[in-house]
């Protein structure tokens, strides 16, 4: 369910526009913008089925897990979205399981491995990489095989990664890959993979269930709803895109903004939700939307804060998964999941709604989602690039 108020608004920036020639040919034109990337997002159900199907035989993880000492640190190291992927991850398996569990971007790595390995304790790593190209996480890798010590997780899309060669297990989806530069579907489908994997091994009956539910459930809600955050998205264009999140929805607040600025080439930015009255507030106005991703965890604090923005001005969109009717009252517009089960099974879906809404503003302002400006898939780094680091850490 969407309830969208902002129609007010639009009405009148729609008179103006009424009568625009050839509106139904740009319409067209528009909707042609980022296809690849449309199907991609839309593909998530049958990706999760598939997920679902190759995940109960995997082995890499519970190989891995298997020989890590049970209350050993985790490392989760990535880059871009697959970073924003691993923290989602981390902040999972360490509320699931008996672990702790961290992640740095890999350049972090890079300048400083020894420190960090020694602040983390870590004695297992798990390295996230789509393409398994990014030569960042890539040099991290080789650089851990060399020290030794350290189990290593590579996880990618791409079957023929040298990820394969240099981590001491691989994990492998290539059926989530996908054709446009932006991650959706190999997002949600990694994250679902070490999802199940936790709550099976600590028997959590509900959040198996759930998680095995889940690719109906998206199949059902994404034919309700896709068309609509896409229209929605569209109606408006705002100067600035900021999202909300705490605990875990803080990191897929982080992945929605980067999909907001990589499809739309637009500024957008991710605060935990709380944090944002601690000065970011500032920015709060009439050009600027303010999307929450609700934690039920922490809803009864959260709401408060939508109805302050939404006085300052800021337009206020809210992605929960049940659109209470204080909720309705203080947001301008409501995203409902409407799913039954623990939250932890939602959070891939939540990821959903700011997929669709960044293709939506890409496309209002004619951009190509499915190759946005200045990006590639993957960020591959000339050799020499890597010298200073090389020194640094005797590798
Ligand atoms: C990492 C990444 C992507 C980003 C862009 C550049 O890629 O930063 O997250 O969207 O495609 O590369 P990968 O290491 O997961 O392949």
């Amino acid at each position: 369910m969407i309830k969208n108020v902002l129609r007010r608004k639009n009405q009148r920036a729609r008179k103006k526009k009424r009568g625009a020639p050839g509106n139904s040919s740009a319409r067209a034109a528009s909707a042609a913008l980022g296809k690849c990337t449309l199907e991609e997002i839309l593909s998530q159900p049958e990706t999760w089925r598939e997920t679902r199907r190759r995940a109960l035989h995997d082995r890499a993880l519970p190989e891995i897990f298997g020989k890590a000492a049970a209350t050993e640190p985790w490392l989760f190291i990535a880059c871009g979205s697959s970073y924003y992927l691993s923290r989602t991850i981390a902040a999972q398996w360490s509320s699931l399981l008996p672990v702790t569990c961290t992640g740095v971007p890999a350049s972090e790595m890079l300048f400083a491995p020894e420190e960090l390995l020694q602040r983390t304790r870590a004695r297992n790593a798990v390295l996230i990489s789509r393409s398994g190209k990014t030569t960042e996480v890539l040099r991290v890798a080789r650089w851990l095989a060399a020290r030794g010590g350290i189990q290593t997780l590579g996880v990618t899309c791409n079957e023929s990664s040298e990820l394969g060669t240099s981590c001491t297990h691989t994990l492998t989806l290539p059926w989530a890959d996908e054709k446009s530069m932006v991650m959706t579907r190999s997002f949600t489908a990694i994250l679902l993979v070490f999802q199940q994997f936790a709550a099976k091994l600590v028997g959590n009956g509900k959040l198996t269930a759930a998680l095995d539910a889940l690719p109906e459930e998206a199949e059902q809600w994404l034919a309700a709803n896709a068309d609509k955050i896409l229209a929605f998205g569209a109606k408006r264009r705002f100067k600035d895109y900021v999202f909300l999140g705490q605990g875990a929805h803080y990191w897929l607040a982080q992945e929605a903004a980067l999909k907001m600025t990589e499809m739309s080439s637009s500024y957008a930015q991710a605060y935990h939700t709380l944090e944002f009255r601690h000065g970011p507030k500032a920015i709060a106005g009439r050009d600027t939307l303010i999307t929450f991703l609700l934690s039920e965890a922490g809803a009864v604090e959260e709401i408060p804060l939508i109805g302050e923005l939404k006085k300052l001005g800021a337009a206020t969109l809210v992605i929960a998964n049940r659109a209470t009717p204080d909720l309705l009252r203080e947001s301008d517009a409501a995203i409902e999941l409407g799913m039954d089960g623990p939250e932890e099974a939602r959070l891939a879906m939540t990821a959903i709604p700011a997929q669709l809404l960044a293709l939506a503003v890409s496309r209002s302002k004619g951009l190509n989602a499915d190759a946005p400006r200045n990006l590639t898939r993957a960020v591959v780094l000339d050799a020499e690039d890597g010298g200073a680091w090389a020194k640094r850490s005797g590798s």
